[in-house]
C-alpha cells in the first residue's frame, strides 16, 4: 500500500517537475517563440492584430507560416490573414511593388536584392507595420528580424529598420559524405537521408533551411570536399533537386562539390585535363543536365591537388586553367565556382603557410569572372588562432571568399564551450595594410573586384543529426555567428553573442550576461590550454583529439606537431622572419615589420613567427617558459570560471539543456587539464626549467600522456 502511494506521488512529482518551465532539448534553435509575458503581450498585440500578404507566392508563404508559428509561440493564438490592409495592427509582408504601398516613398533603392525594410506607416489611415524588400526573400529575412523584435522586446510602434548583406554568396560547406558520415562532424549523421530522397523528404530539412534562412544563409554545398563523383550522376541529381525544391521558398540554393576527376570515374574518358576537348565537353553536358532538373543550382566546390585529391595539376595545368573549365560550363547558367586555396603538396619542403600563396597569388586576374577563390581564415587550417592568410589584400583582381570552420575540428569538438565569434571578428578586422579594395580583410571581401562581381563566404558546418543540430547548445551559437558575418563580415562577435543568449536561453539579464561573458572568453581559453603564444597544431594524428606535441614520426614533416612547435633546447617557435621560412614577406611590408620585430610582434603570434630562447624576456618581464605555463594554466582556470558561472544558472533556465551545459564543462574542464598537463610534461622535457612557483607539476610523466591513444575519436577522415 505504502509502496503504491510513494509509487503514485512520485509519478505525480516528474509529472510536476516537468511542467514547470518549458521541457526543451535544444531542437527549436534560436527561434524559439517563448511565450510573452503579460506586459509584453499588451503592448505588442494593438501593434500585432493581423496579417496582410500575398500567400500564393511560396516564399511569402514561409514568411507568413514563420509569422504565425512566432505568434502562436509568443502570443498563444495564430492571426487572421488577408491581403489587403484591414485596420490598426496590419502586419504587412510583401514586395516593393505591392499595390498595397503605393504613394509612400520608402528606401526601396538601397536593399538591394536581398535586403529589407520594417517600417512603422499609415496606410489609409491605419497604423500598420510594414515588413518587405525587392525580392520575396528579404521579405522573409525582414519576418525573421521583425520576428527577433518580438523575441527580444524591441519596441514595434516606430519602426524604421533597412539592412542589406554585404556578401552575395552565403554558404554552408557540409563535409557530408553520400553514406551520411560527416567529416569533422561532432553532432551526428548527415542530414541528407540519401536513401530515402527524392521520396522522402524528412520535414526536419524545412527546419534546417528555415534556421538558415533566419540568418541570412542563402546557399549550402551537400557534399563533402573530399569529393565522390557519385553526385554527379543522375540518380543523385534528382535527390539534389528534391532538396533544393525543399530549400527554394527559403532562399537557399543548392551547391555540390566537383570531384575533378569524374571525367574518368564516371564518365568514361581516359583523362581529366581541363584543355581537353572531351573533358569539356563532358562537364558542359554534365552541368546542363543538373540544370535541367535544378534551374537555380548554385554551381561548384572544388577541392584540388590538395591532400590527394585530383586536380588540374595532374595535367601539369594552374589551378586557373581547372577552375575556368568549370566556369565555362556553369557560366551559360549563371553559376559559379568556389575554388579552395587550401592547399599544400606533400613534395614541397616550403614552409606549409607559404604555399597556398605561392601558387595562387600569380595567378591573380587570371579566373574566369564566376570563380572565387575560397581561403580559409589563416594558412594553416583553422587553429585556434592563426594570423590572417597572407592570400587576403595579395589577389586585387580575384573575388576571395572567406572560409570558416564552424565545426570546432581543432578546439574541442562539440563538448568544449567556443564561441567562434571572437575568432572571426579578429580575422576579418585584421589589417592587410593592402588597400586596393579596403584595407581590412573584412573590407577585402566584401568590396566586388568590380560592380556587381562575385562575393562571398563559407562556413564548413556543425550540424548533424542530433536534436540540438550542433552536438551542443553553445555550438549553436557557432552556426547563428556564423550567419551572421556572412551577412556583416563588419559584424561584433558581442552584439552576436548577446542575441543568441537572448535568443536562446532567453531575456533575463543576469542570465544573458552571464552566458555572454562565459562565450566571449572561452575561445582565448581554448588557446591557452591548447596552442599559447602562438603554438599551432600541436594536435594528436589524424583525428586531431588531444594533444600531441611530442609526435615526429609522420610521414609528411608538415603533418608533425613538431614541425609547428620546433621545440628544442635552444628555444621553442617557427621563425618565419627572413632568417627563417620568411613566410612574412608573403604580407605587406608593414604587416612583415610589425610581427617580423620580437619589440612589435604581440605575445599572441610570437612563436608562430619566431624562435625563441626559453628564457627570453617576455613583455610581461617574465621568461617565456614561466609564460607559456602560466597560459596553460589560465585555460584551465577559464574552464573553472565557467562552471562557476553556469552553476549560477541553475533554475534560471530549462533543467535539460542546463544540465547538459553542465556535464559538457566537466568533460572540457577534463580535457584542458589532459591538455595543459601533456604540454607542459613534453615542453618540461626539452626546456628543463623548473614551473614558476605556485603551478602544479603535471599529474603524470611524460610517458603517460604519450601512451594515450584514441583511435575511435569521431570525425575522422573516412
Ligand atoms: C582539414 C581537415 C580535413 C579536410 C581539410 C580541408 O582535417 O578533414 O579535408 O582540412 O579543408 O582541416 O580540405
Amino acid at each position: 500500500m505504502l509502496r503504491k502511494l510513494l509509487a503514485i506521488l512520485s509519478a505525480f512529482l516528474c509529472f510536476g517537475l516537468a511542467n514547470q518551465g518549458h521541457a526543451e532539448d535544444g531542437y527549436d534553435l534560436w527561434l524559439r517563440y517563448q511565450p510573452l509575458e503579460s506586459g509584453a503581450k499588451a503592448r505588442y498585440q494593438p501593434l500585432i492584430t493581423h496579417l496582410v500578404a500575398p500567400n500564393s507566392r511560396p516564399t511569402i508563404r514561409a514568411a507568413t507560416d514563420e509569422l504565425q508559428r512566432g505568434f502562436k509561440g509568443m502570443f498563444g493564438h495564430a492571426l487572421v490573414q488577408r491581403e489587403t490592409v484591414m485596420g490598426n495592427g496590419s502586419v504587412l509582408v510583401t514586395r516593393a511593388d505591392s499595390p498595397n504601398l503605393k504613394g509612400l516613398d520608402l528606401p526601396f533603392a538601397k536593399l538591394g536584392e536581398e535586403g529589407y525594410l520594417i517600417r512603422s506607416a499609415t496606410i489609409a489611415g491605419h497604423r500598420v507595420t510594414i515588413i518587405a524588400g525587392n525580392s520575396d526573400v528579404g521579405a522573409l529575412y525582414g519576418v525573421f528580424r521583425f520576428l527577433k523584435l518580438l523575441q527580444t522586446g524591441q519596441p514595434i510602434d516606430n519602426l524604421d529598420i533597412t539592412d542589406a548583406p554585404k556578401l552575395k554568396i552565403r554558404v554552408l560547406n557540409h563535409w557530408d559524405n553520400l553514406d551520411r558520415y560527416v567529416e569533422r562532424g561532432y553532432a551526428g549523421q548527415s542530414l541528407w537521408d540519401w536513401q530515402k530522397l527524392p521520396l522522402y523528404k524528412d520535414p526536419r530539412y524545412i527546419d534546417y533551411a528555415r534556421a538558415n534562412a533566419s540568418l541570412g544563409i542563402n546557399g549550402t554545398v551537400l557534399t563533402n570536399v573530399n569529393a565522390k563523383a557519385d553526385v554527379l550522376q543522375p540518380e543523385y541529381i534528382a535527390k539534389v533537386k528534391a532538396l533544393a525544391e525543399v530549400f527554394r521558398p527559403y532562399g537557399i540554393k543548392v551547391y555540390l562539390t566537383a570531384r575533378f576527376s569524374a571525367p574518368l570515374d564516371i564518365g568514361g574518358l581516359k583523362t581529366a585535363d581541363p584543355l581537353d576537348p572531351a573533358v569539356r565537353a563532358w562537364w558542359k553536358a554534365r552541368v546542363d543536365a543538373i540544370y535541367a532538373e535544378i534551374p537555380d543550382f548554385g554551381g561548384f566546390l572544388v577541392k584540388a591537388n590538395s591532400e590527394g585529391q585530383p586536380g588540374p595539376a595532374d595535367y601539369h595545368r594552374t589551378h586557373a586553367e581547372g577552375a575556368n573549365m568549370l566556369a565555362d560550363a556553369l557560366a551559360p547558367h549563371h553559376g559559379v565556382v568556389m575554388w579552395r586555396a587550401f592547399v599544400y603538396a606533400a613534395e614541397n619542403a616550403e614552409d606549409r603557410h607559404k604555399q597556398a600563396y605561392s601558387e595562387f597569388q600569380p595567378l591573380d586576374g587570371k579566373f574566369r569572372d564566376n570563380v572565387l577563390v575560397q581561403v580559409k581564415n589563416g594558412a594553416i587550417d583553422f587553429q585556434p588562432r592563426e594570423p590572417f592568410h597572407p592570400l587576403f589584400g595579395a589577389m586585387p583582381k580575384t573575388p576571395l571568399m572567406m572560409e570558416f570552420q564552424i565545426t570546432k575540428e581543432y578546439l574541442g569538438f562539440a563538448t568544449h564551450l567556443a564561441y567562434l565569434g571572437t575568432m572571426w571578428e579578429e580575422a576579418l578586422q585584421s589589417d592587410t595594410f593592402r588597400p586596393a579594395r579596403g584595407s581590412t580583410v573584412a573590407k577585402g571581401i566584401e568590396t566586388p573586384v568590380e560592380p556587381g562581381a562575385a562575393t562571398g563566404m563559407a562556413g564548413v558546418a556543425n550540424i548533424g543529426s542530433d536534436r540540438n543540430w550542433s552536438g551542443s547548445q553553445f555550438d549553436q551559437a557557432n552556426w547563428y555567428a556564423f550567419g551572421r558575418f556572412a551577412w556583416d563580415p563588419d559584424a561584433r562577435a558581442a552584439d552576436i553573442a548577446r542575441d543568441w543568449a537572448r535568443l536562446t536561453w532567453g531575456n533575463d539579464p543576469a542570465t544573458v550576461d552571464t552566458v555572454v561573458r562565459m562565450m566571449m572568453g572561452s575561445r582565448e581559453a581554448v588557446v591557452d590550454y591548447m596552442t599559447p603564444l602562438g603554438l599551432t597544431h600541436q594536435m594528436a594524428t589524424g583525428h586531431h583529439y588531444g594533444p600531441g606535441p611530442w609526435i615526429a614520426d609522420l610521414q609528411r614533416p608538415e603533418w608533425n606537431p613538431v614541425y609547428y612547435n620546433k621545440a628544442a633546447p635552444d628555444g621553442i617557435g617557427f621563425d618565419r622572419t627572413a632568417k627563417g621560412s620568411d613566410a612574412l614577406s608573403q604580407y605587406a611590408p608593414q604587416v612583415a615589420e610589425n610581427w617580423g620585430s620580437l619589440a612589435t610582434v604581440p605575445d599572441a603570434l610570437l612563436l608562430w613567427f619566431h624562435h625563441v630562447p626559453w628564457d627570453y624576456r617576455m613583455k610581461s618581464g617574465r621568461t617565456l617558459w614561466d609564460e607559456l605555463v602560466i597560459h596553460y594554466d589560465a585555460g584551465v582556470d577559464h574552464v573553472r570560471t565557467m562552471q562557476a558561472d553556469w552553476a549560477g544558472l541553475r533554475g534560471k533556465v530549462d533543467a535539460e539543456r542546463w544540465a547538459q551545459v553542465r556535464d559538457f564543462l566537466s568533460i572540457q574542464l577534463e580535457e584542458a587539464i589532459w591538455w595543459r598537463d601533456a604540454s607542459i610534461a613534453y615542453f618540461q622535457s626539452i626546456s628543463k626549467r623548473p614551473l614558476p612557483e605556485g603551478h602544479k607539476p603535471p599529474a603524470h610523466d611524460l610517458e603517460y600522456y604519450k601512451a594515450i591513444t584514441t583511435p575511435y575519436a569521431p570525425g575522422q577522415v573516412h
